[in-house]
C-alpha cells in the first residue's frame, strides 16, 4: 500500500515528465490489494484505469507499471499505446488480463463474456486447469448506471456465471457526485439482479477487504455463481493528472475523503508486528529506482507504428473443392448453416448464439435451424434482446478460448452493439501489441428486398468499414459465402459476415446465381479475393458486391462482351489490385452499390480508382447507390425508387460506354 502511494505521490511530484493523463488508486488501495493478493494464476482479470494496487498486489513491479505511464517502448501492456494502468497480459503464475479500454463501464460485457467462456470450456471439459478459475470484473461506481452494464449483470445472473463484479465507490465520476448521477447505489442496484450474490465493505479497511473479497472469491469458485462486492473507498487524488480535485471539490468535502485513508489505518493495524520504517524505505527506494529505470527507458520504435492491427491468419490460399463432381445446388442461406454446422462439428470450442438462433426456431432466415439439436443447446442458444452482448462478450469468450460465432438479427441493429465493435473488439489487438486479438465472427443478415421496410433492409457496410481492426465479407453466392464462412471462423480477428437476406433464396427476380453447387467441407475461400464474374476486352468495369453482382448481371446483359464485373466478396481486407488492373485495362469504371452514396464506401473506393488509375482512364469514375435517405421505405415503388435497379444500372453503364 505504502508503495503505490509512494508512486503516486512520486507521479504527482514529477508532472511535466508524468505528462500522459494517468489516474492512481490512492484511497482505494485497501480493497485493490486484498483483491489483487486473492486471485490466482488460473483466474481472469479487469483491472480498471484506477487499479495499479491491484496489479501491484498481483505481482506486477512498479517499473512495469511505470513503463505505461511514460508511454515506453517497453511497456509490456500496449508498447506504449495506452495509458497508465490499462494492462493486458497472459504472464505465467498471474492471472489473465485481456485488453482494457478506457471507457467506462464497457469492460462489463467483454468481461462477463469470459466468465461466460470459462463456464463453458468447464462444462464442455475442455478447461485446461485443475483449479476453478473465477473472473473478476473491477469498476468504479460510475460506471454502473452505464446501459450495457445491466445488459451484463442480466446475462451473468441468467447463466450463472463464475464472476465477482467489484464497484469501488468514491462517491464521484469525475465531478459528477453521487447525489446528481443515482438514486441507488451498485449494492442497492443489484438487489434488482436475482441470483447476484452481495457483499458490502468498507473498501477504505484492508481486513475487513482481505474477509470480504475472500469470501466473494470462495463463494465463485465454489458455488459458479456470481456476486458483486459493494466497496466504498475515499478518492485521495485527483480524478486523474488532468482533472485536478482542486477543480470540483470542495475542502470539506476532500477532508472528508482524507478521514478515511486507508494507509494510517493499516498502519496502525501492523503498528506491532512489523517495521514499519524499514519497509517504507526499501518502498521509497524501490519506486525512485524504478522510475529512474523507467524515465530512462526509450521510446517505442516509431516503425512499430502499424503493428498488431490484426494477427496473421493461416488462411492465404483458396483450397479445397469449390464446385465438386456431381454436387448438388444449395440456396446462400443453407450454405451458409452447411459452413456453420462443419465448423461446429470439427471445433469443439465453437459456440453460436443471437436472438432467436437457438432450438425453437433456428434464426428468423432459418439461417441456424437444426443447430441446437445438432449440438445441444449449450452450444447453440437464443440470448435476450441485447446486441452488446452479443457482441461484446465474444472479445471475452475470444480471450479464454472459446470460438464464438454470433448473430445480429437484422444489420439495421447492429447499433446498440456498435460501441462494443468500436471500443472494445477493433481495438483489443493493436492495444495489446497482439497479445488479445478477439476471434469473433458475426453474422448480420442484410440489405433490401421486396418491401422489408425501414428497420429491417439497410446496409451498413460503411459504417462498418470506417472501424479499423475488424475484417468485413460480402458475398454474393452461396459457394462464396460457404468458403468465406471458413476462413472467417479460421481467422483469429473480428470478422462480420454481411449476408444479403434478397440472396438467402434466389427469391428475388435474376438472382438464380446466388445458387451455387454446394463447395466440398474442405473448401476456404481466403479474405480480399474478388471475383471477375464476366470478362470484357474493352468496354467498362463494374465494381460491386452483393446484391449489386446481380443488377450489374443483367445490366452487362445489354452490352455483351463490354462489361467486367468485379465481385469484391470482401469489403476489408479489399482486392484493390484485381480492381485497378481491370479499370487500367478499360479505362471506365462503375461502382456500384445498395447503400445510400453520399459518403459511402463506393464513393470512397471511387476516388482511389481514380487517383490508382488516373492515367489510364477514359471517363471519370462513376458511382451508384441509393437515394440519401434515412431509413428504406415500406411501401414496395418507393422502395424501389430508393435503390438502384438493373434499368438505373444498365442507363448509367450506356452512359458510361457513350462517354
Ligand atoms: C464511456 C465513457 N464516458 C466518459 C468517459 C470519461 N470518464 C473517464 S472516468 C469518468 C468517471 C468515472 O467514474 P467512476 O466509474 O466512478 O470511476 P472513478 O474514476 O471515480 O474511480 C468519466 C466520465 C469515459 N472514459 N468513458
Amino acid at each position: 500500500m505504502f508503495t503505490a502511494r509512494t508512486m503516486s505521490e512520486k507521479y504527482e511530484a514529477n508532472r511535466s515528465i508524468c505528462k500522459y493523463v494517468h489516474s492512481t488508486s490512492a484511497g482505494h488501495e485497501a480493497i485493490q490489494i486484498a483483491a489483487g493478493m486473492l486471485l490466482k494464476a488460473c483466474d481472469y482479470v479487469s483491472p480498471y484505469y484506477r487499479d495499479d494496487s491491484m496489479m501491484l498486489a498481483m505481482g506486477y513491479a512498479p517499473k512495469t507499471l511505470m513503463l505505461q505511464l511514460l508511454a515506453k517502448g517497453d511497456d509490456p501492456f500496449s508498447g506504449g499505446r495506452s495509458y497508465y494502468c490499462h494492462p493486458s497480459g497472459r504472464q505465467p503464475g498471474k492471472p489473465t488480463i485481456p485488453h482494457q479500454s478506457s471507457a467506462t463501464g464497457m469492460q462489463v460485457i467483454p468481461t462477463t463474456g469470459m466468465a461466460q467462456g470459462v463456464q463453458y470450456l468447464e462444462n464442455a471439459g475442455l478447461l485446461d486447469s485443475t483449479d476453478k478459475p473465477v473472473v473478476l470484473c473491477s469498476l468504479g461506481d460510475g460506471s454502473v448506471t452505464e446501459g450495457e452494464v445491466s445488459e451484463a449483470l442480466q446475462f451473468a445472473v441468467l447463466k450463472n456465471l463464475p464472476i465477482i463484479y467489484l464497484v469501488q465507490d468514491n462517491e464521484w465520476g469525475i465531478s459528477v457526485s453521487a447525489e446528481e448521477a443515482r438514486v441507488m447505489d451498485a449494492f442497492e442496484y443489484a438487489a434488482g439482479f436475482k441470483g447476484l450474490e452481495r457483499i458490502r465493505v468498507d473498501g477504505s479497511d484492508f481486513e475487513a477487504s482481505y474477509h470480504a473479497m475472500e469470501s466473494a472469491i470462495r463463494y465463485v469458485r465454489s458455488a459458479r455463481k456470481p456476486v458483486l462486492v459493494h466497496a466504498t473507498t475515499p478518492l485521495l487524488g485527483h480524478h486523474t493528472s488532468g482533472v485536478r480535485k482542486e477543480w470540483y471539490r470542495t475542502a470539506e468535502d476532500y477532508a472528508k475523503h482524507v478521514s478515511r485513508d486507508p494507509l494510517p489505518r493499516l498502519k496502525q493495524l501492523l503498528a506491532d508486528q512489523s517495521d514499519i520504517r524499514l519497509i517504507e524505505e526499501e518502498a521509497i527506494i524501490e519506486v525512485n529506482e524504478a522510475f529512474e529505470e523507467a524515465v530512462n527507458s526509450p521510446d517505442p520504435a516509431i516503425s512499430t507504428v502499424k503493428g498488431h492491427v490484426f494477427a496473421p491468419t493461416p488462411v492465404t490460399e483458396e483450397t479445397g473443392t469449390r464446385t465438386p463432381a456431381g454436387g448438388s445446388k444449395v440456396v446462400m442461406v443453407d450454405a451458409a448453416l452447411h459452413a456453420i454446422e462443419e465448423i461446429m462439428s470439427v471445433y469443439p470450442e465453437s459456440i453460436l448464439f443471437g436472438q432467436d438462433v437457438g432450438r425453437r426456431l433456428g434464426g428468423v432466415f432459418r439461417e441456424a435451424a437444426t443447430l441446437a439439436e445438432k449440438f445441444g443447446d449449450h452450444r447453440v442458444f437464443n440470448t435476450a434482446i441485447q446486441e452488446a452482448y452479443i457482441i461484446g462478450s465474444t472479445a471475452g469468450l475470444s480471450a479464454v478460448g472459446v470460438k464464438p460465432i454470433v448473430e445480429v438479427q437484422f444489420a439495421d441493429y447492429i447499433y446498440p452493439g456498435f460501441n462494443q465493435l468500436v471500443t472494445e473488439i477493433s481495438k483489443s489487438c493493436y492495444l495489446s501489441v497482439g497479445k488479445f486479438p478477439v476471434q469473433t465472427l458475426i453474422r448480420i443478415p442484410i440489405g433490401a428486398y421486396g418491401g422489408g421496410g425501414p428497420y429491417h433492409s439497410g446496409c451498413i457496410e460503411s459504417t462498418l468499414l470506417t472501424i479499423k481492426g475488424i475484417k468485413v465479407c460480402y458475398p454474393s453466392n452461396a459457394a462464396d459465402l460457404k468458403g468465406l464462412m471458413k476462413a472467417a471462423f479460421l481467422d483469429p480477428n473480428p470478422v462480420i459476415m454481411l449476408e444479403h437476406k434478397g440472396l438467402y433464396w434466389s427469391k428475388v427476380p435474376g438472382t438464380l446465381e446466388a445458387m451455387t453447387i454446394e463447395p466440398s467441407s474442405d473448401y476456404i475461400l481466403p479474405l480480399g479475393k474478388g471475383n471477375t464474374v464476366t470478362s470484357a476486352d474493352e468496354g467498362m468495369t463494374i465494381v460491386t458486391y452483393g446484391m449489386g453482382v446481380y443488377w450489374a448481371k443483367a445490366a452487362a446483359a445489354k452490352f455483351p462482351g463490354r462489361v467486367e464485373i468485379i465481385d469484391l466478396r470482401t469489403l476489408y481486407p479489399l482486392d484493390e489490385e484485381l480492381v485497378f488492373s481491370s479499370v487500367r485495362k478499360l479505362g471506365k469504371c462503375l461502382v456500384l452499390t445498395e447503400e445510400q452514396l453520399t459518403n459511402s464506401f463506393a464513393e470512397s473506393f471511387a476516388a482511389r480508382i481514380s487517383k490508382a488509375c488516373f492515367r489510364w482512364l477514359d471517363a471519370p469514375v462513376y458511382t451508384l447507390g441509393a437515394l440519401d435517405l434515412p431509413a428504406v421505405p415500406l411501401n414496395m415503388t418507393l422502395e424501389k425508387e430508393m435503390l438502384p435497379t438493373a434499368d438505373k444500372v444498365t442507363e448509367c453503364v450506356r452512359e458510361i460506354l457513350e462517354f
